[in-house]
């Protein structure tokens, strides 16, 4: 299961006070001679590659970076606070108080979060300043993986299968419901072009009260630009129209914004069948199907980035 929310505490180091000492001359007169304090660290969220989800959080949810040394005599300056660089996947976004503050995509994407307080001035400089305190926030992180392409469809419609057949991955696939339960993406490679593909559990049908609670994974496919929508070949029912009726459910706008191809599967078991003029028909046994269907979504892509 991947862990896609989470609420964590960050603060910042206070700035260093600034010292107000004197210093006795060799002309037995005194100078003030206090240095300033160092300044607070940064609490700094960043993108790693590395990470995929935001499980590291369950066990630790406090980050607060060091403060600044207060300066001392003789002019000598406080130590600076070290920034804390708090790792975060690819596709995180940062709310606080339900405003998104972030969205951190793509390797070296980071947002200072908590600023680090600045170092008192001492008495050297004749003015002395108080030293700055640190800033703190409870942020939520929601991971939202970045993809190109969302496979959807019912329980047993053939999505692992596709996405296999698109990736050269070999998750599992089974002739029942519910063997995937998870997302879980890829790369594709269509010539030299390459696409993500996100795999996705089958839908569960909602009552309406039940809407936002179930089917939670949709939350990912806010990112995606192509919806590939799968039927079964020898469903009996419009699951198409199922499949549009819980994406709605789930939020209106997803529907509006995306393109969707919309999928015919395992149609190798039947004979030709008549189908809706704009439905692609699709078997993971046939190579060309598949070659076909990876142009087209690289097609759709780049309409979608005009
Ligand atoms: N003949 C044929 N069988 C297929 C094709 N695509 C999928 N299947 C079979 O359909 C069954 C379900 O495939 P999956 O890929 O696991 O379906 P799924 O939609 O991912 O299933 P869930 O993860 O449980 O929702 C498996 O037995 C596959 O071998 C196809 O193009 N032709
Ligand atoms: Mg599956």
């Amino acid at each position: 299961m991947i862990i896609d929310k989470v609420t964590i505490y960050l603060r910042s180091g206070k700035g260093g006070e600034g010292s107000l000492a004197s210093t006795k001359m060799s002309s037995r007169k005194m100078i003030d001679s206090g240095g300033d304090g160092g300044k607070g660290g940064n609490v700094i969220l960043k993108v790693s590659l590395h990470l995929y989800d935001l499980s590291k959080f369950k066990g630790n949810k406090k980050f607060i970076a060091s403060s600044g040394d207060s300066g001392r005599s003789r002019k000598q300056s406080g130590r600076d606070g070290k920034d804390l660089i708090v790792n975060v996947p690819s596709g995180t976004r940062v709310l606080e108080n339900g405003k998104v503050i972030a969205d951190l995509i793509g390797e070296g994407s980071e947002f200072l979060a908590c600023r680090g307080g600045r170092g008192g001035r001492g008495n050297s400089k004749h003015a002395p300043i108080p030293a700055e305190g640190s800033q703190e926030k409870e942020v939520n992180l929601d991971y939202r993986i970045p993809n190109d392409v969302a496979v959807l469809g019912l329980g047993n419609s053939g999505k692992t299968s596709l996405f296999n057949a698109l990736t050269g991955q070999s998750r599992k696939v089974a002739e029942y419901a519910f063997t995937t339960t998870s997302c879980f993406w890829a790369n594709s490679d269509c010539g030299f072009e390459r696409f993500v593909i996100l795999d996705t559990p089958p839908f569960k049908k909602s009552k309406d009260f039940q809407r936002l609670a179930e089917n939670v994974f949709l939350r990912h496919i806010f990112r995606s630009k192509i919806l590939l929508l799968l039927k079964d070949e020898t469903s009996k029912q419009d699951d198409f129209l199922s499949l549009e009726k819980e994406i709605a459910g789930f939020d209106e706008s997803l529907l509006k914004t995306k393109k969707i191809f919309y999928l015919l599967t395992k149609v190798d078991t039947i004979d030709n069948k008549k189908t809706r003029k704009e439905v692609l028909k699709i078997s993971i046994n046939n190579s060309e199907a598949i070659e076909k269907l990876k142009k087209k979504i690289v097609k759709g892509l780049k309409k979608t980035e005009l």
